[in-house]
């Protein structure tokens, strides 16, 4: 039997928020891939493997059995769609918010706005449940950018400290969800590997709420 066990990851704060998560789990990377060229790291158990990979391939990587398991934003969940994975814990790290934001003087009721988002099923479920009709222009990166050149009217985007916005002459309009990474995992891995990805599910889960008792005594 296959025991080997894939952890699909992307780079960055998902990485970094990660970390204490896995090491109290007992699984410690050989490599940083900040520093490191390596897509697959090794970590100190020889059966357990990191996938360094974009944020938004995650879910294709473990929906597809390529990774095992993930970790993944809400955001990029929300994108991906479809109940082709599961998703049994709430990590709370790398939370932000999901939000419609403009220009500070921005028009008011345009007859139909356009907005720039890479959140093009999140952007078009949140204003169908309005009924409200816009035109979504998708975007890969830089949102901000897009009402400064007149692009857009609007941007959905996911900010957390909100400077980004500020700098760029924008401000939070209306709150679209509450985001935070989820420990994601494949549908086959959850039966053929059950005690080993149970076992991570139940560690990593112990250091989400170890993490959270601690921040509540602060
Ligand atoms: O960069 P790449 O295209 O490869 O992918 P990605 O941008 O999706 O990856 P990454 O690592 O930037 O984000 C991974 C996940 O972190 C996202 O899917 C979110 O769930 C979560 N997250 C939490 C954030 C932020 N906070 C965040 N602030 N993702 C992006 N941002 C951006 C924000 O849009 C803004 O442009 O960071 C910038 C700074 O934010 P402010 O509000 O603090 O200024
Ligand atoms: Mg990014």
């Amino acid at each position: 039997m296959n025991t080997t066990l894939t952890i699909a990851l992307s780079k960055g704060r998902i990485f970094k928020e990660t970390l204490p998560l896995l090491a109290h789990a007992g699984i410690v990377p050989v490599d940083d891939p900040d520093t490191s060229r390596k897509l697959i790291l090794d970590t100190n158990h020889p059966e357990i493997k990191l996938v360094i990979i974009r944020a938004s391939d995650v879910p294709t990587y473990v929906e597809y059995g390529a990774a095992d398991v993930g970790v993944a934003g809400k955001d990029v969940l929300m994108e991906h769609g479809g109940d082709g994975l599961y998703e049994p814990l709430d990590l709370k790290i790398a939370c932000c918010r999901l939000m419609l934001a403009g220009p500070a003087s921005g028009k008011n009721g345009e007859a139909r706005m356009r907005i720039a988002t890479k959140y093009v099923a999140s952007t078009r479920r949140y204003f169908a449940a309005q009924g409200k009709q816009v035109e979504i222009i998708k975007l890969y990166g830089s949102m901000e950018l897009a009402p400064l050149v007149g692009l857009a009217d609007r941007i959905v985007d996911v900010v957390d400290t909100g400077n980004t916005l500020r700098a760029n002459g924008l401000e939070p309009l209306e709150h679209i969800a509450d985001i935070s990474s989820r420990l994601i995992v494949n549908k086959a891995s959850m039966k053929m590997k059950h005690a080993a990805v149970k076992t991570l599910i139940e560690r990593i889960g112990e250091a989400v709420a170890a993490k959270e008792l601690m921040q509540r005594k602060k």
